[in-house]
């Protein structure tokens, strides 16, 4: 297995719950290192071009309201196959299909309010790390 880089966000949900830190702690139980964080409130055009992929779905209205109605902690994340191992803590995108012990069974209220995005691919994290973080901002260990 290959050390790898994610994408994290800790959705506005999750941040006016007050569980930043229990979300962070899951992560790095899972052996996941940050290795870059930072807490932001995104406007129309950054969430808008965040989720760029879904600018045509029935839902996109709603999740870039959802997305810039709090701050949120955007991070990214590294360790041995850290794509599928975020996703797999993560659990299914709707909470009611969400496995037992996963962020979205516990934290998450709605398909809309998710409480978490994860990459879901190799594509996706290395565009998603380089939208939110410069080089700099980025503290390998
Ligand atoms: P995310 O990108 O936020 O990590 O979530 P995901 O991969 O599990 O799901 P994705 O298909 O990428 O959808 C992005 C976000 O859009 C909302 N959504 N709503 N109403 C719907 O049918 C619907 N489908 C997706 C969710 O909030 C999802 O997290
Ligand atoms: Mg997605």
């Amino acid at each position: 297995m290959a050390v790898e880089r994610t994408l994290s966000i800790i959705k506005p949900d999750a941040v006016g719950k007050n569980v930043i830190g229990e979300i962070l702690t899951r992560f790095e139980k899972a052996g996941l290192q940050i290795v870059a964080a930072k807490m932001l409130k995104l406007d129309d055009e950054k969430a808008g071009g965040f989720y760029a992929e879904h600018k045509e779905r029935p839902f996109f209205g709603d999740l870039v309201g959802f997305m810039t109605s709090g701050p949120v902690v955007v991070q990214v994340l590294e360790g041995e196959n850290a794509i599928a191992k975020n996703r797999e803590l993560m659990g299914a995108t709707n909470p009611k299909e969400a496995d037992a012990g996963t962020i979205r069974a516990d934290f998450a209220e709605s398909i809309d309010a998710n409480a978490v995005h994860g990459s879901d691919s190799a594509e996706s994290a290395a565009r998603e790390i380089d939208y939110f973080f410069n080089a700099e901002e980025i503290c390998a260990r």
